[in-house]
Protein backbone atom coordinates (compact mmCIF):
# COMPACT_ATOMS: atom_id res chain seq x y z
CA UNK A 1 0.00 0.00 0.00
CA UNK A 2 1.46 3.15 -1.03
CA UNK A 3 0.79 6.81 0.31
CA UNK A 4 -0.48 9.41 -1.78
CA UNK A 5 2.32 12.12 -2.31
CA UNK A 6 2.59 15.75 -1.94
CA UNK A 7 5.46 15.50 -3.95
CA UNK A 8 6.91 18.50 -1.23
CA UNK A 9 9.14 16.16 0.92
CA UNK A 10 11.11 13.78 -0.78
CA UNK A 11 14.32 16.06 -1.38
CA UNK A 12 17.67 15.75 0.70
CA UNK A 13 18.51 19.29 0.86
CA UNK A 14 20.83 21.66 2.70
CA UNK A 15 19.76 24.23 4.33
CA UNK A 16 21.22 26.65 6.13
CA UNK A 17 20.04 27.34 9.42
CA UNK A 18 18.83 30.59 10.17
CA UNK A 19 20.85 30.65 14.05
CA UNK A 20 24.06 31.18 13.33
CA UNK A 21 24.16 30.32 9.40
CA UNK A 22 25.43 27.03 10.48
CA UNK A 23 24.60 24.32 7.15
CA UNK A 24 22.20 21.35 8.40
CA UNK A 25 21.62 18.36 6.23
CA UNK A 26 17.87 17.38 6.04
CA UNK A 27 16.90 13.95 6.53
CA UNK A 28 15.93 12.51 3.43
CA UNK A 29 12.04 12.27 3.18
CA UNK A 30 11.65 15.18 6.33
CA UNK A 31 8.25 16.89 6.84
CA UNK A 32 6.15 17.68 9.19
CA UNK A 33 3.20 15.28 9.42
CA UNK A 34 -0.21 15.71 10.70
CA UNK A 35 -2.84 13.71 12.45
CA UNK A 36 -6.83 15.23 12.07
CA UNK A 37 -9.90 14.16 12.86
CA UNK A 38 -12.26 13.64 9.42
CA UNK A 39 -15.79 13.82 11.18
CA UNK A 40 -16.70 15.27 14.23
CA UNK A 41 -14.41 14.34 16.68
CA UNK A 42 -13.69 11.58 18.72
CA UNK A 43 -12.30 9.48 16.21
CA UNK A 44 -9.62 8.06 18.18
CA UNK A 45 -6.75 10.87 17.20
CA UNK A 46 -4.88 10.82 20.22
CA UNK A 47 -3.87 6.41 19.49
CA UNK A 48 -2.67 7.22 16.42
CA UNK A 49 -0.80 10.17 17.73
CA UNK A 50 0.39 7.82 20.44
CA UNK A 51 1.69 5.06 18.42
CA UNK A 52 3.09 7.18 15.92
CA UNK A 53 4.65 9.53 18.26
CA UNK A 54 7.12 7.12 19.25
CA UNK A 55 9.04 7.76 16.07
CA UNK A 56 8.79 11.33 16.32
CA UNK A 57 11.04 14.25 18.04
CA UNK A 58 8.44 16.94 18.30
CA UNK A 59 4.72 16.53 18.88
CA UNK A 60 2.96 19.80 18.31
CA UNK A 61 -1.47 20.62 19.17
CA UNK A 62 -2.08 23.86 17.08
CA UNK A 63 -5.85 24.41 18.05
CA UNK A 64 -8.92 24.22 19.98
CA UNK A 65 -8.44 23.60 23.79
CA UNK A 66 -8.90 22.00 26.67
CA UNK A 67 -12.82 20.79 25.35
CA UNK A 68 -10.48 18.57 22.68
CA UNK A 69 -10.20 15.18 25.05
CA UNK A 70 -7.67 12.25 23.80
CA UNK A 71 -8.06 9.05 25.22
CA UNK A 72 -4.65 6.52 25.11
CA UNK A 73 -4.74 3.09 26.75
CA UNK A 74 -0.96 1.78 27.77
CA UNK A 75 -0.79 -1.55 29.19
CA UNK A 76 -4.73 -1.05 30.44
CA UNK A 77 -3.88 2.63 31.58
CA UNK A 78 -5.86 5.29 30.34
CA UNK A 79 -4.55 8.77 29.89
CA UNK A 80 -7.03 11.48 28.92
CA UNK A 81 -5.25 14.26 27.22
CA UNK A 82 -6.96 17.62 26.71
CA UNK A 83 -4.20 20.65 26.19
CA UNK A 84 -0.78 18.37 25.88
CA UNK A 85 0.36 16.76 23.08
CA UNK A 86 -0.36 13.03 23.64
CA UNK A 87 3.03 13.15 22.02
CA UNK A 88 4.63 13.56 25.31
CA UNK A 89 3.86 9.71 26.60
CA UNK A 90 7.00 8.87 24.56
CA UNK A 91 10.16 10.08 26.79
CA UNK A 92 12.30 10.62 24.45
CA UNK A 93 9.94 13.55 22.68
CA UNK A 94 8.99 17.68 23.29
CA UNK A 95 5.34 18.40 23.35
CA UNK A 96 5.10 22.15 21.73
CA UNK A 97 0.99 23.83 22.80
CA UNK A 98 1.05 26.01 19.57
CA UNK A 99 -0.20 29.85 19.52
CA UNK A 100 -3.25 28.46 17.62
CA UNK A 101 -4.39 27.03 20.97
CA UNK A 102 -6.39 28.81 23.50
CA UNK A 103 -4.88 27.22 27.18
CA UNK A 104 -7.05 27.24 30.76
CA UNK A 105 -3.81 27.58 32.80
CA UNK A 106 -4.92 25.79 35.39
CA UNK A 107 -6.01 22.80 33.42
CA UNK A 108 -3.04 22.30 32.05
CA UNK A 109 -0.89 22.76 35.27
CA UNK A 110 -3.65 19.94 36.61
CA UNK A 111 -2.96 17.48 33.55
CA UNK A 112 0.83 18.22 33.74
CA UNK A 113 0.42 16.88 37.69
CA UNK A 114 -1.33 14.30 36.38
CA UNK A 115 1.41 13.20 34.17
CA UNK A 116 4.03 13.14 37.22
CA UNK A 117 1.67 11.32 39.33
CA UNK A 118 2.03 8.82 36.34
CA UNK A 119 5.68 8.59 36.98
CA UNK A 120 6.07 10.27 33.49
CA UNK A 121 8.53 13.00 33.46
CA UNK A 122 7.72 15.45 31.32
CA UNK A 123 10.58 18.67 32.72
CA UNK A 124 11.88 20.82 30.10
CA UNK A 125 9.90 18.80 27.15
CA UNK A 126 6.61 21.11 27.18
CA UNK A 127 6.86 24.26 25.55
CA UNK A 128 4.02 26.76 25.50
CA UNK A 129 3.77 29.71 22.84
CA UNK A 130 3.99 33.07 24.18
CA UNK A 131 1.37 34.27 21.21
CA UNK A 132 -1.20 31.32 22.88
CA UNK A 133 -4.25 33.06 24.07
CA UNK A 134 -5.18 32.27 27.58
CA UNK A 135 -8.98 30.86 28.60
CA UNK A 136 -9.73 32.37 32.19
CA UNK A 137 -12.64 31.32 34.33
CA UNK A 138 -14.80 34.20 33.26
CA UNK A 139 -14.71 32.90 29.37
CA UNK A 140 -16.21 29.16 30.87
CA UNK A 141 -18.56 31.10 32.80
CA UNK A 142 -19.96 32.68 29.80
CA UNK A 143 -19.80 30.18 27.76
CA UNK A 144 -22.43 28.38 30.16
CA UNK A 145 -24.19 31.42 30.29
CA UNK A 146 -24.83 31.85 26.84
CA UNK A 147 -25.67 28.08 26.25
CA UNK A 148 -28.35 28.46 29.14
CA UNK A 149 -29.45 31.55 27.50
CA UNK A 150 -29.74 29.70 24.03
CA UNK A 151 -31.95 26.99 25.99
CA UNK A 152 -33.50 24.90 23.47
CA UNK A 153 -30.87 26.33 20.72
CA UNK A 154 -27.93 25.34 22.40
CA UNK A 155 -24.81 24.25 20.84
CA UNK A 156 -23.83 21.84 22.78
CA UNK A 157 -20.72 23.11 23.90
CA UNK A 158 -18.21 21.47 26.63
CA UNK A 159 -18.22 24.64 28.34
CA UNK A 160 -14.53 25.01 28.61
CA UNK A 161 -14.37 28.41 27.49
CA UNK A 162 -13.37 27.80 24.08
CA UNK A 163 -15.62 30.27 21.84
CA UNK A 164 -15.90 33.41 24.28
CA UNK A 165 -11.79 32.61 24.57
CA UNK A 166 -11.59 32.93 20.81
CA UNK A 167 -14.04 35.43 20.77
CA UNK A 168 -11.53 37.37 23.08
CA UNK A 169 -8.39 36.77 20.63
CA UNK A 170 -10.86 37.80 17.28
CA UNK A 171 -11.83 41.59 19.28
CA UNK A 172 -8.40 42.13 20.01
CA UNK A 173 -8.93 42.25 23.85
CA UNK A 174 -7.30 38.40 24.39
CA UNK A 175 -4.26 38.00 26.97
CA UNK A 176 -1.07 36.06 25.95
CA UNK A 177 0.84 33.47 27.63
CA UNK A 178 3.77 35.77 26.99
CA UNK A 179 2.01 38.77 28.68
CA UNK A 180 3.52 37.46 31.97
CA UNK A 181 6.57 38.19 31.15
CA UNK A 182 5.57 41.82 31.89
CA UNK A 183 3.31 41.74 34.84
CA UNK A 184 2.67 45.65 34.66
CA UNK A 185 1.01 44.80 30.79
CA UNK A 186 -0.39 41.25 31.90
CA UNK A 187 -2.16 43.30 34.89
CA UNK A 188 -3.52 46.00 32.79
CA UNK A 189 -4.35 43.81 30.12
CA UNK A 190 -6.72 41.45 32.20
CA UNK A 191 -8.23 44.19 34.19
CA UNK A 192 -9.67 45.54 30.70
CA UNK A 193 -10.82 42.00 29.82
CA UNK A 194 -12.13 41.23 32.78
CA UNK A 195 -13.99 44.45 32.97
CA UNK A 196 -15.35 44.46 29.52
CA UNK A 197 -16.58 41.08 30.37
CA UNK A 198 -18.19 42.40 33.38
CA UNK A 199 -19.93 44.95 31.59
CA UNK A 200 -21.02 42.81 29.02
CA UNK A 201 -22.84 40.22 30.60
CA UNK A 202 -25.11 40.98 33.67
CA UNK A 203 -25.08 38.58 36.54
CA UNK A 204 -21.06 37.34 35.91
CA UNK A 205 -18.81 37.70 38.98
CA UNK A 206 -15.33 37.83 38.38
CA UNK A 207 -13.45 38.40 41.51
CA UNK A 208 -10.29 40.40 39.97
CA UNK A 209 -7.71 40.76 42.72
CA UNK A 210 -8.11 37.44 43.34
CA UNK A 211 -7.42 36.35 40.07
CA UNK A 212 -4.47 38.32 39.83
CA UNK A 213 -2.59 37.20 42.76
CA UNK A 214 -3.32 33.36 41.14
CA UNK A 215 -1.52 34.40 38.30
CA UNK A 216 1.23 36.07 40.18
CA UNK A 217 1.68 32.34 41.71
CA UNK A 218 1.74 30.24 38.24
CA UNK A 219 3.74 33.00 36.27
CA UNK A 220 7.43 31.35 36.88
CA UNK A 221 6.21 28.03 36.64
CA UNK A 222 4.22 28.57 33.41
CA UNK A 223 6.97 31.25 32.05
CA UNK A 224 9.28 28.51 32.32
CA UNK A 225 7.79 26.77 29.91
CA UNK A 226 6.76 29.54 27.50
CA UNK A 227 8.97 30.56 24.64
CA UNK A 228 8.97 31.45 20.79
CA UNK A 229 7.25 28.03 19.74
CA UNK A 230 7.47 29.28 16.10
CA UNK A 231 11.25 29.83 15.78
CA UNK A 232 11.56 26.33 18.59
CA UNK A 233 9.30 24.55 15.73
CA UNK A 234 11.50 25.76 12.55
CA UNK A 235 14.74 25.20 13.99
CA UNK A 236 13.89 21.79 15.21
CA UNK A 237 12.56 21.15 11.58
CA UNK A 238 15.72 22.56 10.28
CA UNK A 239 17.78 20.21 12.63
CA UNK A 240 15.82 17.15 10.74
CA UNK A 241 13.51 16.64 13.36
CA UNK A 242 10.48 14.73 12.85
CA UNK A 243 7.45 16.75 13.68
CA UNK A 244 3.96 15.64 14.39
CA UNK A 245 1.01 17.35 14.85
CA UNK A 246 -1.30 16.53 16.46
CA UNK A 247 -5.18 17.82 15.70
CA UNK A 248 -7.99 18.57 17.86
CA UNK A 249 -11.75 18.49 16.93
CA UNK A 250 -12.63 17.52 13.35
CA UNK A 251 -13.64 18.77 10.20
CA UNK A 252 -17.74 19.14 10.41
CA UNK A 253 -16.65 21.48 13.40
CA UNK A 254 -14.61 23.57 11.53
CA UNK A 255 -15.59 26.95 12.31
CA UNK A 256 -15.48 27.70 8.55
CA UNK A 257 -16.45 24.11 7.19
CA UNK A 258 -18.44 22.27 9.42
CA UNK A 259 -21.79 22.40 10.48
CA UNK A 260 -22.30 26.51 11.75
CA UNK A 261 -23.25 27.32 14.19
CA UNK A 262 -22.86 23.81 15.35
CA UNK A 263 -19.14 23.88 15.59
CA UNK A 264 -15.84 24.55 17.93
CA UNK A 265 -14.80 28.23 17.75
CA UNK A 266 -11.47 26.97 15.43
CA UNK A 267 -10.39 25.92 12.42
CA UNK A 268 -9.40 22.13 13.40
CA UNK A 269 -9.03 21.47 9.34
CA UNK A 270 -5.43 21.53 7.93
CA UNK A 271 -5.25 25.62 7.96
CA UNK A 272 -4.92 25.43 11.40
CA UNK A 273 -1.24 23.95 11.01
CA UNK A 274 -0.20 26.99 9.33
CA UNK A 275 -1.43 29.57 11.97
CA UNK A 276 -1.33 28.05 15.34
CA UNK A 277 2.11 26.55 14.50
CA UNK A 278 3.81 28.98 12.36
CA UNK A 279 5.36 26.77 9.36
CA UNK A 280 5.26 26.95 5.67
CA UNK A 281 3.31 24.57 3.72
CA UNK A 282 5.91 23.49 1.78
CA UNK A 283 7.09 21.64 5.07
CA UNK A 284 3.79 19.25 5.33
CA UNK A 285 4.16 15.68 4.09
CA UNK A 286 1.49 13.15 5.59
CA UNK A 287 -1.96 14.42 6.11
CA UNK A 288 -3.79 11.32 8.36
CA UNK A 289 -7.25 11.48 8.11
CA UNK A 290 -8.66 9.43 11.63
CA UNK A 291 -12.33 8.47 10.58
CA UNK A 292 -14.51 6.05 12.66
CA UNK A 293 -15.62 3.03 11.22
CA UNK A 294 -19.50 4.22 11.94
CA UNK A 295 -19.95 8.23 13.04
CA UNK A 296 -20.25 9.71 16.62
CA UNK A 297 -21.09 13.33 17.57
CA UNK A 298 -21.46 15.03 20.84
CA UNK A 299 -23.39 18.57 21.21
CA UNK A 300 -26.37 19.59 18.93
CA UNK A 301 -26.54 20.16 14.90
CA UNK A 302 -27.45 18.21 12.20
CA UNK A 303 -26.32 14.54 11.74
CA UNK A 304 -27.18 12.56 8.01
CA UNK A 305 -26.91 9.01 9.31
CA UNK A 306 -27.76 9.41 13.04
CA UNK A 307 -29.40 6.40 15.06
CA UNK A 308 -31.85 6.29 17.83
CA UNK A 309 -28.98 5.04 20.55
CA UNK A 310 -31.29 3.86 22.65
CA UNK A 311 -32.79 0.77 20.84
CA UNK A 312 -31.06 -1.49 18.40
CA UNK A 313 -28.27 -0.89 16.10
CA UNK A 314 -27.73 2.48 17.04
CA UNK A 315 -27.72 0.59 21.10
CA UNK A 316 -25.32 -1.40 19.92
CA UNK A 317 -22.65 1.03 18.39
CA UNK A 318 -23.01 3.62 21.55
CA UNK A 319 -22.24 1.03 24.57
CA UNK A 320 -19.76 -1.46 22.46
CA UNK A 321 -17.65 1.70 21.10
CA UNK A 322 -18.36 3.04 25.16
CA UNK A 323 -19.65 6.33 23.23
CA UNK A 324 -19.31 9.09 26.26
CA UNK A 325 -17.38 12.21 25.66
CA UNK A 326 -13.68 12.26 26.98
CA UNK A 327 -13.93 15.68 28.47
CA UNK A 328 -17.44 15.72 29.99
CA UNK A 329 -18.61 12.40 30.11
CA UNK A 330 -21.67 13.30 28.03
CA UNK A 331 -23.26 10.46 26.36
CA UNK A 332 -22.25 10.68 21.97
CA UNK A 333 -24.65 10.47 19.08
CA UNK A 334 -24.16 7.48 17.07
CA UNK A 335 -24.77 7.20 13.51
CA UNK A 336 -23.28 5.15 10.06
CA UNK A 337 -20.20 5.78 8.51
CA UNK A 338 -21.07 9.01 5.99
CA UNK A 339 -18.88 8.46 2.86
CA UNK A 340 -19.92 12.15 1.21
CA UNK A 341 -19.59 13.66 4.77
CA UNK A 342 -15.78 12.46 4.15
CA UNK A 343 -15.24 13.43 0.71
CA UNK A 344 -16.32 16.95 1.78
CA UNK A 345 -13.51 16.54 4.30
CA UNK A 346 -10.72 14.88 1.78
CA UNK A 347 -11.70 17.87 -0.12
CA UNK A 348 -10.53 20.63 2.14
CA UNK A 349 -7.74 18.17 4.20
CA UNK A 350 -6.33 16.21 1.02
CA UNK A 351 -5.16 13.41 3.54
CA UNK A 352 -2.63 11.10 1.77
CA UNK A 353 -4.17 8.30 3.84
CA UNK A 354 -7.02 7.29 6.42
CA UNK A 355 -6.63 5.42 10.10
CA UNK A 356 -9.53 3.77 10.40
CA UNK A 357 -10.68 3.17 14.02
CA UNK A 358 -12.91 0.85 16.08
CA UNK A 359 -13.68 -1.54 13.18
CA UNK A 360 -14.03 -3.71 15.74
CA UNK A 361 -17.03 -2.07 17.30
CA UNK A 362 -19.23 -3.40 13.69
CA UNK A 363 -18.31 -7.23 15.28
CA UNK A 364 -22.13 -9.12 15.71
CA UNK A 365 -24.13 -6.24 13.61
CA UNK A 366 -26.10 -9.00 11.07
CA UNK A 367 -25.47 -6.04 8.32
CA UNK A 368 -24.24 -2.44 8.18
CA UNK A 369 -25.41 -0.06 5.90
CA UNK A 370 -22.62 2.70 4.28
CA UNK A 371 -23.71 5.84 3.19
CA UNK A 372 -23.15 6.27 0.00
CA UNK A 373 -25.16 9.31 -1.62
CA UNK A 374 -26.79 12.69 -0.31
CA UNK A 375 -30.49 13.03 -2.15
CA UNK A 376 -31.98 16.76 -1.28
CA UNK A 377 -35.77 17.07 -3.15
CA UNK A 378 -34.86 13.78 -5.16
CA UNK A 379 -31.29 15.53 -6.50
CA UNK A 380 -28.25 13.83 -5.77
CA UNK A 381 -26.21 16.61 -4.07
CA UNK A 382 -22.07 16.45 -5.00
CA UNK A 383 -21.31 18.25 -1.94
CA UNK A 384 -22.53 18.85 1.82
CA UNK A 385 -24.71 21.52 1.69
CA UNK A 386 -23.77 25.19 3.57
CA UNK A 387 -27.60 25.50 5.11
CA UNK A 388 -28.36 23.61 7.77
CA UNK A 389 -32.16 23.42 6.81
CA UNK A 390 -31.13 21.78 3.57
CA UNK A 391 -28.63 19.27 5.68
CA UNK A 392 -31.33 18.58 7.67
CA UNK A 393 -33.60 17.85 4.65
CA UNK A 394 -31.03 15.44 3.43
CA UNK A 395 -31.87 11.93 2.15
CA UNK A 396 -28.85 9.62 2.95
CA UNK A 397 -28.60 6.21 0.44
CA UNK A 398 -27.20 3.50 2.09
CA UNK A 399 -25.55 0.65 0.66
CA UNK A 400 -26.21 -2.78 2.38
CA UNK A 401 -22.67 -4.59 3.58
CA UNK A 402 -22.71 -7.82 5.08
CA UNK A 403 -21.51 -8.09 9.00
CA UNK A 404 -19.06 -10.07 10.66
CA UNK A 405 -19.44 -12.14 14.17
CA UNK A 406 -15.61 -13.27 14.47
CA UNK A 407 -13.28 -11.41 17.21
CA UNK A 408 -11.02 -9.38 14.74
CA UNK A 409 -9.09 -7.38 18.21
CA UNK A 410 -6.39 -9.58 17.96
CA UNK A 411 -5.65 -9.54 14.45
CA UNK A 412 -2.34 -7.86 13.32
CA UNK A 413 -2.71 -7.99 9.33
CA UNK A 414 -5.26 -7.03 7.05
CA UNK A 415 -5.34 -10.91 5.43
CA UNK A 416 -6.40 -12.09 9.18
CA UNK A 417 -9.54 -10.35 9.09
CA UNK A 418 -13.00 -11.97 8.14
CA UNK A 419 -13.65 -11.66 4.52
CA UNK A 420 -16.84 -9.46 5.66
CA UNK A 421 -14.86 -7.41 7.25
CA UNK A 422 -12.15 -6.76 3.97
CA UNK A 423 -15.15 -6.28 1.97
CA UNK A 424 -16.15 -3.08 4.00
CA UNK A 425 -13.06 -1.71 4.53
CA UNK A 426 -11.89 -1.98 0.54
CA UNK A 427 -15.23 -0.54 -0.30
CA UNK A 428 -14.50 2.41 2.06
CA UNK A 429 -10.98 2.91 -0.05
CA UNK A 430 -12.76 2.38 -3.41
CA UNK A 431 -15.20 5.01 -2.61
CA UNK A 432 -12.98 7.74 -0.77
CA UNK A 433 -10.27 7.19 -3.24
CA UNK A 434 -7.91 7.60 -0.46
CA UNK A 435 -5.58 4.46 1.06
CA UNK A 436 -6.70 2.68 4.40
CA UNK A 437 -3.28 2.97 6.24
CA UNK A 438 -4.45 2.16 9.56
CA UNK A 439 -7.08 0.09 11.24
CA UNK A 440 -8.00 -0.48 14.42
CA UNK A 441 -9.82 -2.86 16.29
CA UNK A 442 -9.30 -2.39 20.04
CA UNK A 443 -8.44 0.45 22.29
CA UNK A 444 -4.95 -0.51 22.82
CA UNK A 445 -2.09 0.97 21.64
CA UNK A 446 -1.32 -2.53 20.00
CA UNK A 447 -4.56 -2.99 18.69
CA UNK A 448 -3.86 -1.42 15.33
CA UNK A 449 -3.03 -2.92 11.91
CA UNK A 450 -0.80 -0.94 9.38
CA UNK A 451 -1.25 -1.76 6.00
CA UNK A 452 1.92 1.01 5.08
P1 LIG B 1 -16.83 23.90 22.22
O1 LIG B 1 -16.77 23.43 23.65
O2 LIG B 1 -17.19 25.34 22.07
O3 LIG B 1 -15.64 23.53 21.41
O4 LIG B 1 -18.10 23.09 21.59
C1 LIG B 1 -18.58 23.39 20.30
C2 LIG B 1 -18.96 22.14 19.54
O5 LIG B 1 -17.78 21.33 19.36
C3 LIG B 1 -18.01 20.04 19.89
N1 LIG B 1 -16.81 19.53 20.54
C4 LIG B 1 -16.46 18.26 20.54
N2 LIG B 1 -16.95 17.20 19.83
C5 LIG B 1 -16.36 16.01 20.07
N3 LIG B 1 -15.39 15.80 21.01
C6 LIG B 1 -14.90 16.84 21.72
N4 LIG B 1 -14.11 16.63 22.79
C7 LIG B 1 -14.61 15.85 23.92
C8 LIG B 1 -14.29 14.36 23.74
C9 LIG B 1 -16.10 16.12 24.07
C10 LIG B 1 -16.74 15.77 25.42
O6 LIG B 1 -13.16 14.08 23.36
O7 LIG B 1 -15.15 13.50 23.96
O8 LIG B 1 -16.13 15.24 26.33
O9 LIG B 1 -17.96 16.06 25.52
C11 LIG B 1 -15.40 18.14 21.47
N5 LIG B 1 -15.09 19.35 21.95
C12 LIG B 1 -15.96 20.21 21.36
C13 LIG B 1 -19.10 20.25 20.95
O10 LIG B 1 -19.77 19.06 21.27
C14 LIG B 1 -19.98 21.27 20.29
O11 LIG B 1 -20.79 20.63 19.34
P1 LIG C 1 -9.95 11.58 19.82
O1 LIG C 1 -10.57 12.79 20.41
O2 LIG C 1 -10.11 11.52 18.33
O3 LIG C 1 -8.53 11.35 20.24
O4 LIG C 1 -10.79 10.34 20.36
P2 LIG C 1 -11.28 10.08 21.88
O5 LIG C 1 -10.13 9.64 22.68
O6 LIG C 1 -12.09 11.23 22.38
O7 LIG C 1 -12.32 8.90 21.63
C1 LIG C 1 -11.95 7.73 21.00
C2 LIG C 1 -12.22 6.55 21.95
O8 LIG C 1 -12.10 5.34 21.23
C3 LIG C 1 -11.19 6.44 23.07
O9 LIG C 1 -11.85 5.96 24.21
C4 LIG C 1 -10.18 5.42 22.57
O10 LIG C 1 -9.53 4.71 23.61
C5 LIG C 1 -11.08 4.50 21.78
N1 LIG C 1 -10.45 3.85 20.61
C6 LIG C 1 -9.58 4.38 19.72
N2 LIG C 1 -9.34 3.50 18.71
C7 LIG C 1 -10.08 2.39 18.99
C8 LIG C 1 -10.31 1.16 18.31
O11 LIG C 1 -9.77 0.90 17.23
N3 LIG C 1 -11.18 0.27 18.89
C9 LIG C 1 -11.81 0.55 20.08
N4 LIG C 1 -12.65 -0.36 20.58
N5 LIG C 1 -11.62 1.70 20.74
C10 LIG C 1 -10.79 2.61 20.20
MG1 LIG D 1 -12.03 13.30 21.77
Amino acid sequence: MKEASLGLSAATENIASGLGGKVVKKKKGQAIDVVLGAQWGDEGKGKLVDMLSQEYDVCARVAGGSNAGHTIVVNDIKYKFHLLPSGILNPEAIGIVGNGVVIHLPSFLTELDGLTKNGINHNGRVFISDRAHIVFDFHQAVDGALETRLGRHKIGTTKKGIGPAYASKISRNGVRVGDLRNWEYFEQRFRALAEHHLRSYEGLEIDIEKELAYYKSIAPKILAMTCDTIQLTNQKYKEGKKILVEGANAAMLDIDFGTYPYVTSSNPSIGSVLTGLGVSPKKLGGIYGTVKAYCTRVGEGPFPTELNVLVGEGEHLATVGHEFGTTTGRPRRCGWLDLPQLKYSITINGYTSINLTKLDVLTGLKTIPLGVGYKLNGEYLDTMPACLRELKDVEVEYETMQGWDEDISKCRRFEDLPKNCKTYVLRIEEILGVPIRWIGVGANREDMLDRG
